[in-house]
């Protein structure tokens, strides 16, 4: 067996055997796994992207071309690579690259800014980037990698989609070239593939290794589940490189069957519902916030095309039961709950549940041997149908953070629960209803922020004194974030709007991602406490509740 990632916890012995005698993980690495599709499905189209088809064989040779120019570009196994990238299809040829390549990738997502990228290279000293010129609202990535190439000096290769500037081209690793063996060193299968993202609830954004052996048995459950088959075509409007997106049972669910991918750039209701018709999507993955406009437009247009999908899936965050059942009833949808984390765990609601179950819960486990307890404030059990802390355990969920100990001490049981920081209930049934949250995080749409890291940014303006998030109820969104904001006066003043409109501009340039900005300031002077004398946030958020408009 290789060395364990340094830093990464690995499943102990005992489960590892259990998992692999219940057939659970096969052995297979990702690069293999997309190998064994390319031969399956060779002539299979596997990515629409703009007016690209690639089909697998392609797909797979261009992963093998992109790891040899990689390989002579100086990267080798063991290395980490941060890829931020759009939607687009060289993403998953550099993702299945870096696999086979044995690279480590760290799976950025578009939004984030120098803040977390930042974070990502000192926690795993990764030596390359990948991303796109220009994202949305023009934001230039360039400049993202040179601020982090000044303080990261071993961050050496930087490859750039578009106008690369001083940068390396990324089109060019795709150019046909002899390929090279020993570029090809994938991990085995029991090692860390890559590093996915957690939402987190304290200051620096969580880094979750996840092995091939456990991903790719949430993969094909997933996709049996979903029931995915080769005519399946999947529209993916949400960042690919999320989890939900990745696998669940999202493009590898996807590649597993020799179906297809088809990729959006914008989740709006105009560019998704021309796609779905574009190319007879049968499947799309959303989070509630993007529901209500799809069916908003669809309404207003009297268009069926929702009735036209096979299912539709949601998940990221909770979706409210009168938006799931205007969407059974109103638009004749297939759909399917999701609630799941890149910790590991994924539920899914059935094709064969009742409507009421597909309505009001967020369906059962994937394998029966998910271990789910359901516990109080003590950590004792509750009854069944009572609302407690979830905690879990099973063959495709993380022991701990990577290289976090401390941080794991406290959000791992010691015979290795995650404590997921969501409170939820059981019902007789056997389906689990998510109530609500005990970590401290706000859900702003199925974007997670971390209130912690928010406040640490916001106490480092010189004038702030302390500064507190809390969640704010949003139609649209679920919830959107509000700062409290206790601040140093001084001569001259400006009024609490412009002093909000410096505040946000001041996180902008502090580096924080987009969604993380607080949609609302407020300026107080005396913060409410609790006995303990900790910030009273009940307080707030009722403050903010009885205000909001
Ligand atoms: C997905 O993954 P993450 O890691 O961005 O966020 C996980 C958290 C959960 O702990 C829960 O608080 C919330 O997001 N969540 C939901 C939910 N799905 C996720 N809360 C209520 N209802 C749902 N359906 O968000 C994710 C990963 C894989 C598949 C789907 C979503």
């Amino acid at each position: 067996m290789q060395n364990y990632l340094a830093g990464a916890v690995p499943y102990p012995e005992q489960f590892a055997n259990l998992y692999r005698q219940k057939g659970y993980w096969i052995g297979q690495n990702l690069s293999d796994f997309l190998q064994q599709s390319a031969s399956q499905y060779a002539e299979n189209i596997a990515i629409f992207d703009a007016e690209i088809e690639i089909n697998y064989q392609q797909f797979n040779q261009w992963v093998s071309y992109c790891a040899t120019h990689l390989y002579q570009h100086g990267l080798r196994a063991g290395d980490k690579a941060v890829v931020q990238m759009p939607n687009c299809y060289q993403f998953y040829v550099v993702f299945f690259a870096l696999i086979r390549l044995g690279v480590l990738p760290i799976m950025s997502l578009p939004a984030h800014r120098h803040a977390e990228l930042n974070s990502f290279f000192q926690q795993t000293g990764a030596k390359a980037y990948f991303c796109a010129d220009f994202g949305a609202q023009k934001f230039d990535y360039r400049e993202l990698a040179r601020k982090c190439q000044a303080v990261n000096p071993e961050l050496q290769h930087i490859f750039v989609l578009g106008d690369q500037a001083e940068f390396s081209s990324l089109a060019d690793l795709l150019q046909q070239t002899a390929i090279l063996e020993q570029a090809i060193n994938p991990s085995s299968a029991d090692q860390v593939a890559f590093l996915q993202l957690s939402g987190g609830s304290t200051g620096i954004p969580k880094l979750i290794p996840r092995t091939h052996d456990d991903y790719l048995y949430s993969v094909r459950e997933s996709a049996n589940i979903c029931q995915l088959e080769q005519n399946s075509r999947l529209l993916m409007v949400l960042p690919a490189a999320h989890n939900f997106s990745m696998s669940s049972a999202g493009a590898l669910g996807i590649f597993y069957v020799g179906g297809a991918v088809v990729l959006g750039t914008d989740p709006s209701p105009e560019t998704a519902f021309h796609l779905i018709r574009k190319h007879q999507v049968t499947d799309a993955c959303l989070v509630p916030a993007l529901v209500r406009p799809w069916m908003d437009k669809a309404r207003k247009d009297q268009d069926d095309i929702l009735s036209t999908l096979r299912c539709l899936q949601v998940g990221g965050a909770r979706l409210p039961d009168t938006v799931a059942t205007a969407l059974i009833q109103e638009f004749n949808v297939k759909l399917q709950q999701v609630f799941g984390m890149a910790e590991g765990l994924v539920n899914y609601t059935r094709f064969d549940m009742s409507a009421e179950q597909i309505i009001h819960t967020q369906g059962i486990k994937i394998s029966e041997d998910d271990e789910i307890l359901v516990l109080d404030d003590n950590d004792q059990p509750v009854a069944i149908g009572q609302i407690g802390h979830l905690l879990t355990r099973g063959p495709y969920t993380i022991r701990g953070y990577y290289q976090a100990a401390e941080h794991n001490a406290r959000s791992f049981t010691p015979d290795g629960f995650y404590r997921t920081g969501d409170l939820v209930r059981i019902r007789e049934d056997g389906c689990i209803v998510v109530e609500g949250r005990s970590k401290e995080q706000i859900n702003r749409g199925g974007e997670k922020i971390a209130t912690e890291e928010v406040e640490q940014a916001l106490v480092t303006h010189p004038q702030v004194r302390l500064a507190a998030l809390v969640a704010m109820p949003d139609e649209m969104l679920g919830e959107k974030s509000c700062a409290f904001i206790a601040w140093q006066t001084q001569d001259n003043e400006p009024s609490a709007i412009r002093r909000g409109m410096q505040l946000r501009q001041y996180l902008k340039d502090y580096g924080l991602a987009t969604y993380k900005i607080p949609d609302r300031i407020e300026f107080i002077e005396q913060f409410p406490y609790t006995a303990f004398g900790k910030i009273d946030k009940k307080v707030l958020r009722k403050q903010v509740e009885a205000e909001a408009v």
